[in-house]
């Protein structure tokens, strides 16, 4: 008897589940048991921090996901004109995908066929988005992983020899210092063969007022979604944090081509945790420290993708040149 039943146009790997880094409770009493204090930013994203973020995105300040998706609506056949016969796109925290149907789209208009593998770890955001762009493109195949970029990345090597294009948008790069993003591009390089491209979104330096409105909206959006990891410490630690007690505060640092973000204590104060058995103090005006976003000269982008073993091929950007889409390749190709 013969199966007759089509193949799956969706799978999902787990990368490595049980391979857990610090637990958030680790990490908060590593951080506030310091002194400068500090908190890791990708604790910023639980439930409500994701939709605080995707508020974020729209904010007329938060110019960064607009200037992208111009970059990308205007420029998407180009961009997949310049990655050759690309059979396969993959995306570095793919989240909701958005931005990516537009170079997908690109994609099936030159070719027949896409396989798309989107790397998050966000298990919900890949069985979401993987729904809505199969329902959309008949032609289109995902092969989901859910995991962290770097493991997900061992994932590729032994995969099929078609031209890839790896994605790493929304200035994702932005959270790494600049050794950390040297260095993760090199991972990313490593899973590269010769004919791959790497696109990579790339926030710009410019001047201080609009870096720092970026970053400390109007409408407070971006301080509730910083406020937002002392309220996930009182509801799954049984933390004593008054959210009232803090100001959220974005500082441009122009030599170091950074904004930092960072809860300000209003007052002396101290705070139990109940989970950790811990008591923080903190001194009026006292810092958490709890993200950096690095911005990017174009010598400085020269400069990490020649750390990492890659050069740039051909850059966009936006018609206000607040952005930039880079497109990398293996240096020794
Ligand atoms: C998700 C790292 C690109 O740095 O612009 C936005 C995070 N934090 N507003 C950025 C963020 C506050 C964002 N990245």
């Amino acid at each position: 008897m013969t199966s007759t039943a089509t193949p799956s146009r969706y799978t999902l790997l787990e990368s490595d589940p049980h391979a857990q880094r610090a637990s958030f409770a680790e990490a908060v009493a590593q951080g506030l048991g310091t002194d400068p204090k500090s908190l890791p930013c990708r604790f910023l994203y639980d439930a409500q921090g994701s939709d605080l973020f995707e508020e974020i995105c729209r904010l007329p300040e938060y110019y960064l996901t607009r200037a992208e998706r111009e970059i990308l609506e205007r420029r998407a056949d180009e961009i997949a004109a310049c990655a050759g016969p690309c059979e396969e796109l993959v995306e570095l925290g793919s989240g909701s995908a958005s931005k990516t149907r537009l170079l997908i789209e690109a994609f099936l208009r030159g070719g027949r066929r896409l396989r798309y593998v989107p790397i998050d770890i966000s298990r919900s955001a890949l069985a979401e988005s993987a729904k809505s762009l199969l329902g959309d493109y008949p032609r289109l195949e995902i092969h989901a992983i859910a995991g962290e970029y770097e493991r997900g990345l061992r994932h590729l090597r032994a995969d099929a020899d078609a031209p890839r294009m790896i994605m790493w948008l929304g200035s994702n790069i932005g959270n790494f210092d600049r050794a950390d993003a040297a260095r993760f591009l090199t991972h990313v390089r490593d899973a590269m063969r010769e004919g791959d491209r790497l696109l990579v979104g790339i926030d710009l330096r410019k001047d201080r007022r609009s870096l720092e409105r970026a970053y400390d909206d109007a409408s407070g959006v971006t301080a509730r979604f910083n406020l937002n990891l002392l309220a996930r410490i009182n509801r799954e630690l049984g933390g004593r944090f008054e959210l009232d007690a803090f100001r959220h505060e974005a500082i441009w640092r122009a030599r170091e081509g950074r904004v930092e973000l960072s809860l300000v204590s209003r007052r002396d104060q101290e705070i139990a945790i109940r989970a950790l058995d811990l008591v923080v103090k903190l001194r009026k005006g006292e810092r958490i420290h709890t993200e950096d976003s690095f911005k990017y000269s174009l010598k400085e982008i020269a400069e990490v993708a020649r750390e990492a073993g890659l050069c740039v091929v051909t850059r966009w950007f936006d018609a206000a040149e607040r952005f930039s889409l880079n497109l990398l390749a293996r240096a020794d190709a």
